[in-house]
Protein backbone atom coordinates (compact mmCIF):
# COMPACT_ATOMS: atom_id res chain seq x y z
CA UNK A 1 0.00 0.00 0.00
CA UNK A 2 1.00 3.52 -0.84
CA UNK A 3 0.63 5.48 2.39
CA UNK A 4 -1.79 5.61 5.01
CA UNK A 5 -5.57 4.71 4.52
CA UNK A 6 -7.76 7.90 5.49
CA UNK A 7 -8.19 8.16 9.27
CA UNK A 8 -10.45 10.30 11.73
CA UNK A 9 -7.46 12.36 12.58
CA UNK A 10 -5.06 10.74 10.41
CA UNK A 11 -3.39 8.50 12.13
CA UNK A 12 -5.22 4.86 14.37
CA UNK A 13 -4.87 4.82 18.68
CA UNK A 14 -5.83 1.00 18.71
CA UNK A 15 -5.99 1.36 22.24
CA UNK A 16 -8.02 4.10 22.66
CA UNK A 17 -11.83 2.97 23.52
CA UNK A 18 -13.13 5.86 21.00
CA UNK A 19 -13.81 3.19 17.84
CA UNK A 20 -14.92 5.28 14.81
CA UNK A 21 -16.82 3.39 12.08
CA UNK A 22 -17.96 5.04 8.72
CA UNK A 23 -21.22 3.69 7.58
CA UNK A 24 -21.76 5.29 4.08
CA UNK A 25 -25.68 4.27 3.80
CA UNK A 26 -27.82 6.86 1.01
CA UNK A 27 -30.88 4.14 1.09
CA UNK A 28 -33.73 6.60 1.55
CA UNK A 29 -32.39 10.48 1.50
CA UNK A 30 -35.64 12.51 -0.02
CA UNK A 31 -34.32 15.63 -1.10
CA UNK A 32 -30.67 16.57 -1.44
CA UNK A 33 -28.40 13.35 -1.69
CA UNK A 34 -24.81 12.81 -0.99
CA UNK A 35 -25.03 11.23 2.53
CA UNK A 36 -22.85 7.98 1.08
CA UNK A 37 -19.69 10.75 0.72
CA UNK A 38 -20.47 11.67 4.66
CA UNK A 39 -17.75 9.51 6.10
CA UNK A 40 -14.88 10.34 3.65
CA UNK A 41 -15.54 14.15 4.04
CA UNK A 42 -15.75 14.21 7.89
CA UNK A 43 -12.72 11.95 7.97
CA UNK A 44 -10.61 14.30 5.59
CA UNK A 45 -12.16 17.59 7.44
CA UNK A 46 -10.85 15.54 10.22
CA UNK A 47 -7.34 15.55 9.47
CA UNK A 48 -6.61 19.24 8.97
CA UNK A 49 -8.67 20.34 12.40
CA UNK A 50 -6.78 20.59 15.73
CA UNK A 51 -8.17 18.18 18.06
CA UNK A 52 -7.54 20.39 21.04
CA UNK A 53 -11.18 20.50 22.77
CA UNK A 54 -12.52 24.64 23.09
CA UNK A 55 -15.11 23.38 25.38
CA UNK A 56 -13.04 21.49 28.32
CA UNK A 57 -8.94 22.36 27.26
CA UNK A 58 -8.48 18.53 27.02
CA UNK A 59 -6.34 17.84 24.20
CA UNK A 60 -8.34 15.03 22.61
CA UNK A 61 -4.99 14.20 20.41
CA UNK A 62 -3.79 12.32 23.68
CA UNK A 63 -7.18 9.98 24.21
CA UNK A 64 -7.24 9.49 20.37
CA UNK A 65 -9.68 7.36 18.09
CA UNK A 66 -9.37 4.02 16.96
CA UNK A 67 -10.74 4.15 13.37
CA UNK A 68 -12.05 0.61 12.40
CA UNK A 69 -12.86 1.91 8.69
CA UNK A 70 -16.20 1.13 6.75
CA UNK A 71 -19.17 -0.87 7.12
CA UNK A 72 -20.54 -1.84 3.65
CA UNK A 73 -24.28 -0.75 3.35
CA UNK A 74 -26.37 -3.48 1.31
CA UNK A 75 -26.78 -1.55 -2.08
CA UNK A 76 -30.68 -0.22 -2.32
CA UNK A 77 -31.58 -2.01 0.96
CA UNK A 78 -31.65 -0.38 3.70
CA UNK A 79 -33.19 -3.01 6.56
CA UNK A 80 -30.75 -5.36 5.16
CA UNK A 81 -27.89 -2.71 5.61
CA UNK A 82 -29.17 -1.66 8.97
CA UNK A 83 -28.88 -5.45 10.44
CA UNK A 84 -25.10 -5.52 8.80
CA UNK A 85 -24.64 -2.36 10.85
CA UNK A 86 -26.45 -3.43 13.87
CA UNK A 87 -24.64 -6.89 13.76
CA UNK A 88 -20.59 -4.94 13.97
CA UNK A 89 -21.76 -2.55 16.05
CA UNK A 90 -22.92 -5.37 19.20
CA UNK A 91 -19.18 -6.94 18.40
CA UNK A 92 -16.96 -3.44 18.91
CA UNK A 93 -15.40 -3.10 22.19
CA UNK A 94 -16.24 0.51 23.06
CA UNK A 95 -17.66 3.83 22.45
CA UNK A 96 -18.94 3.62 18.81
CA UNK A 97 -19.07 7.01 16.91
CA UNK A 98 -20.76 6.23 13.28
CA UNK A 99 -19.93 8.68 10.51
CA UNK A 100 -23.04 8.38 8.45
CA UNK A 101 -24.62 8.04 6.31
CA UNK A 102 -29.00 8.94 6.53
CA UNK A 103 -30.04 9.11 10.12
CA UNK A 104 -32.19 5.50 9.77
CA UNK A 105 -28.66 4.06 11.10
CA UNK A 106 -28.88 5.65 14.56
CA UNK A 107 -32.07 2.63 14.18
CA UNK A 108 -29.41 -0.02 13.69
CA UNK A 109 -26.82 1.40 16.45
CA UNK A 110 -29.72 1.89 19.57
CA UNK A 111 -30.02 -1.59 18.92
CA UNK A 112 -27.27 -3.09 19.00
CA UNK A 113 -26.01 -0.56 21.68
CA UNK A 114 -29.35 -0.74 23.93
CA UNK A 115 -28.54 2.49 26.20
CA UNK A 116 -30.89 4.07 28.26
CA UNK A 117 -30.92 7.00 27.16
CA UNK A 118 -31.11 8.83 23.54
CA UNK A 119 -30.39 11.97 22.87
CA UNK A 120 -31.38 13.65 19.40
CA UNK A 121 -29.77 16.76 18.06
CA UNK A 122 -32.00 17.07 14.73
CA UNK A 123 -34.43 20.11 13.24
CA UNK A 124 -36.93 17.01 12.53
CA UNK A 125 -38.92 14.41 15.06
CA UNK A 126 -38.60 11.60 12.01
CA UNK A 127 -41.71 10.24 13.61
CA UNK A 128 -43.95 10.00 11.03
CA UNK A 129 -45.74 6.35 10.33
CA UNK A 130 -44.93 6.72 6.99
CA UNK A 131 -42.80 9.19 4.19
CA UNK A 132 -43.52 8.78 0.61
CA UNK A 133 -45.75 5.26 1.38
CA UNK A 134 -42.77 4.01 3.36
CA UNK A 135 -42.31 2.57 6.20
CA UNK A 136 -38.43 2.38 6.62
CA UNK A 137 -36.87 6.14 5.47
CA UNK A 138 -34.89 8.38 6.92
CA UNK A 139 -37.64 10.33 8.07
CA UNK A 140 -39.71 7.03 9.82
CA UNK A 141 -36.70 5.46 11.82
CA UNK A 142 -37.64 7.17 15.17
CA UNK A 143 -40.80 5.84 14.71
CA UNK A 144 -40.10 2.74 13.93
CA UNK A 145 -37.31 2.12 17.17
CA UNK A 146 -39.75 3.49 19.90
CA UNK A 147 -42.62 1.59 18.69
CA UNK A 148 -39.96 -1.80 19.26
CA UNK A 149 -37.79 -0.29 22.44
CA UNK A 150 -38.49 0.98 25.47
CA UNK A 151 -36.03 3.77 26.17
CA UNK A 152 -35.82 7.56 27.00
CA UNK A 153 -36.05 9.75 24.24
CA UNK A 154 -35.17 13.66 24.14
CA UNK A 155 -34.68 15.94 20.68
CA UNK A 156 -33.41 18.84 20.74
CA UNK A 157 -33.87 21.30 18.57
CA UNK A 158 -36.54 20.21 16.65
CA UNK A 159 -38.61 22.71 14.33
CA UNK A 160 -40.16 20.80 11.16
CA UNK A 161 -42.54 18.56 11.87
CA UNK A 162 -46.23 17.58 11.77
CA UNK A 163 -49.21 17.22 13.90
CA UNK A 164 -48.81 13.49 13.89
CA UNK A 165 -45.43 13.23 15.42
CA UNK A 166 -46.13 15.39 18.22
CA UNK A 167 -49.17 13.58 18.71
CA UNK A 168 -46.77 10.29 18.87
CA UNK A 169 -44.21 12.09 20.87
CA UNK A 170 -46.58 13.09 23.22
CA UNK A 171 -48.30 9.47 23.55
CA UNK A 172 -44.72 7.78 24.10
CA UNK A 173 -43.45 10.69 26.44
CA UNK A 174 -40.93 11.70 24.21
CA UNK A 175 -39.29 14.85 25.32
CA UNK A 176 -39.01 17.71 22.62
CA UNK A 177 -36.76 20.43 23.44
CA UNK A 178 -36.13 23.49 21.75
CA UNK A 179 -33.72 25.50 24.65
CA UNK A 180 -29.84 24.12 24.78
CA UNK A 181 -29.97 24.90 28.37
CA UNK A 182 -32.90 22.55 29.48
CA UNK A 183 -31.54 19.67 28.00
CA UNK A 184 -29.41 19.02 31.32
CA UNK A 185 -32.18 18.54 33.22
CA UNK A 186 -33.77 15.73 31.30
CA UNK A 187 -30.82 13.57 31.10
CA UNK A 188 -29.09 13.97 34.40
CA UNK A 189 -30.47 10.54 35.47
CA UNK A 190 -29.68 8.73 32.60
CA UNK A 191 -27.40 5.82 33.43
CA UNK A 192 -26.12 6.17 30.01
CA UNK A 193 -26.85 7.78 27.07
CA UNK A 194 -26.46 7.53 22.95
CA UNK A 195 -25.97 10.70 21.00
CA UNK A 196 -27.27 11.20 17.98
CA UNK A 197 -26.84 14.36 15.65
CA UNK A 198 -28.30 15.23 12.87
CA UNK A 199 -26.33 17.89 11.24
CA UNK A 200 -29.22 20.01 10.42
CA UNK A 201 -29.70 20.56 13.97
CA UNK A 202 -27.65 23.74 13.13
CA UNK A 203 -28.77 26.42 11.07
CA UNK A 204 -28.05 26.48 7.34
CA UNK A 205 -25.81 29.57 7.15
CA UNK A 206 -23.61 27.13 9.47
CA UNK A 207 -23.87 24.14 7.89
CA UNK A 208 -25.19 24.42 4.42
CA UNK A 209 -24.23 20.82 3.41
CA UNK A 210 -27.02 18.37 4.77
CA UNK A 211 -29.85 16.73 3.17
CA UNK A 212 -32.85 18.28 4.81
CA UNK A 213 -31.48 21.89 5.30
CA UNK A 214 -34.31 23.89 8.16
CA UNK A 215 -34.00 27.53 8.60
CA UNK A 216 -33.34 28.84 12.80
CA UNK A 217 -31.34 26.40 13.16
CA UNK A 218 -28.75 26.57 16.31
CA UNK A 219 -25.20 27.66 16.61
CA UNK A 220 -21.63 25.58 17.75
CA UNK A 221 -22.24 27.39 21.44
CA UNK A 222 -25.57 25.64 21.39
CA UNK A 223 -24.35 22.47 20.78
CA UNK A 224 -21.21 22.91 23.04
CA UNK A 225 -24.22 24.27 25.86
CA UNK A 226 -25.41 20.81 25.44
CA UNK A 227 -22.39 18.84 25.46
CA UNK A 228 -22.32 20.21 29.27
CA UNK A 229 -25.03 18.21 30.36
CA UNK A 230 -23.08 15.33 29.16
CA UNK A 231 -20.33 15.87 31.72
CA UNK A 232 -21.80 13.51 34.12
CA UNK A 233 -23.39 10.51 32.08
CA UNK A 234 -21.64 7.66 30.11
CA UNK A 235 -22.05 8.00 26.40
CA UNK A 236 -22.82 4.61 25.25
CA UNK A 237 -22.33 5.78 21.48
CA UNK A 238 -22.52 8.37 18.94
CA UNK A 239 -23.13 9.15 15.30
CA UNK A 240 -22.70 12.18 12.88
CA UNK A 241 -25.65 11.79 10.51
CA UNK A 242 -26.99 13.49 7.35
CA UNK A 243 -24.10 15.60 6.06
CA UNK A 244 -24.12 15.82 2.03
CA UNK A 245 -20.64 17.09 1.11
CA UNK A 246 -22.09 17.49 -2.61
CA UNK A 247 -24.27 20.78 -1.21
CA UNK A 248 -21.26 21.70 1.31
CA UNK A 249 -19.03 23.40 -1.39
CA UNK A 250 -17.01 24.97 0.93
CA UNK A 251 -16.55 22.21 2.80
CA UNK A 252 -17.10 24.00 7.02
CA UNK A 253 -20.41 21.66 7.25
CA UNK A 254 -17.91 18.41 7.30
CA UNK A 255 -15.31 20.49 9.55
CA UNK A 256 -18.25 21.28 12.17
CA UNK A 257 -19.14 17.61 11.78
CA UNK A 258 -15.23 16.42 12.67
CA UNK A 259 -15.16 18.99 15.48
CA UNK A 260 -18.59 17.86 16.97
CA UNK A 261 -17.15 14.62 17.63
CA UNK A 262 -14.15 15.91 19.04
CA UNK A 263 -15.92 17.98 21.57
CA UNK A 264 -18.28 15.46 22.41
CA UNK A 265 -15.23 12.79 23.23
CA UNK A 266 -13.79 15.24 25.51
CA UNK A 267 -17.08 15.95 27.27
CA UNK A 268 -17.54 12.30 28.16
CA UNK A 269 -13.79 12.87 29.20
CA UNK A 270 -14.09 14.84 31.61
MN1 LIG B 1 -33.00 15.94 10.35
Amino acid sequence: MIGEPLTFGGYRKENSKYKVLGFPLEATTTFREGTKWGPYEIRRASTYIEFRSSLTGLDVDEIGFDDLGDVAPVLGNLRESLKALEGILKGVNGVPITLGGEHSLTYAAVKALRPECLLILDAHLDLRDECMGQKWTHATWLRRLTEELELRVIVAGARAYVREEVEYAKKKGIKIITEPSLVSENISRCKDLYLSLDMDFFDPALAPGVSNPEPGGYSFNDYLTILQSLYKVELAGMDVVELSPPYDPSGVTAVLAARAIVEAVAANEL
